[in-house]
């Protein structure tokens, strides 16, 4: 079916009927060029545009210039689109949101995601913004002043091994599947393989793992703050219990934290009065199902 895919005839993968449901919001769907008009980024629903973690996919349509092939969700070398061969083209999507790569339409040739037009998609709404630039239809607004295109969600990658890590990212941090499991801990610094996935931490580097990093109490026991090593490509949730054993978790009431610019994020929070109390940060990609 990769062949059928990449030979970019639009109508086939049509006919084909192998495109996975477009992750593409339902009333946020329209990115907009002065030279083609409204482009539709859902396409026929079925085989619309799928963001996923590593690469996009699908078809996004444009009345006057037909399919335009987002990629065929199999990169060559199992993780992003290489764009350097024509069976190996599409559009990537990087950690922060970053959208790079190359798009076909049979009738308009190439669309370039390109770093110039800043494509990109937002962590936390899905809302796309930026420009994709075609030779031919120049450029294609992702985002403006009427319409807007709304990814609703980023599949997680691959799983082929049912580790619960996207084996994108295994081939990038191990160079294939065989290193890391649902339990492994490669770099032996107490965070498991499938937890610094989750994190977007480094799994070959002990100093690199998620972890309240300092905690300071008030005069009078509360408000007290803690700092935590934190990335760009995550949100956080803080959370407090008063034992361990067993533990009862509450959110502590900051809701969904953007990380602070840097390495770390700090927050203050009340204390709730226990003569115990213990606290733990959760990594959260809000795209994620
Ligand atoms: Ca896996
Ligand atoms: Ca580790
Ligand atoms: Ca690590």
């Amino acid at each position: 079916m990769k062949k059928l895919l990449s030979a970019w005839g639009c109508t086939v993968a049509v006919v084909c009927g192998t495109g996975a449901a477009t992750t593409i919001n339902p009333s946020n769907f329209a990115a907009w060029s002065p030279n083609l008009g409204w482009v539709n980024c859902r396409g026929d629903t079925a085989n619309g545009a799928v963001v996923s973690e590593y690469v996009c996919s699908g078809f996004i349509w444009g009345a006057n210039v037909g399919w335009i092939n987002l990629g065929d969700g199999s990169p060559l070398n199992g993780i992003r689109y290489q764009n350097t061969a024509a069976d190996d083209c599409g559009v990537n999507l990087d950690a922060l949101g970053n959208l790079q790569g190359f798009a076909w339409g049979a009738n308009i040739g190439w669309v370039n995601f390109h770093p110039l037009g800043t494509p990109r998609i937002d962590l936390l709404t899905g809302n796309l913004s930026g420009y994709a630039w075609g030779a031919n239809v120049g450029w294609i607004s992702l985002s403006n002043a009427f319409a807007q295109v709304q990814t609703d969600a980023i599949q997680p990658g691959a799983d082929s091994d049912g580790d619960g890590i996207a084996d994108s990212w295994e081939r990038l941090k191990f160079g294939g599947l065989a290193i890391a499991t649902a339990t492994s801990d490669a770099d032996g610094d107490g965070a498991s393989d499938l937890n610094e996935y989750g994190a977007d931490t480094d799994p070959r580097d002990a100093a690199s793992h998620l972890r309240i990093s300092g905690f300071a109490v008030s005069p009078g026991g509360s408000p007290v703050t803690a700092t935590w090593t934190s990335t760009e490509t995550r949100y956080y949730r803080l959370w407090g219990a008063t034992q361990l054993a067993p533990a009862t978790w509450s959110e502590l009431g900051l809701g969904l934290i953007t990380p602070d610019p840097g390495a770390s994020t700090t927050r203050a929070f009340a204390n709730p009065a226990a003569p115990s109390r213990f606290y733990r940060v959760e990594p959260v990609r809000p795209l994620f199902p």
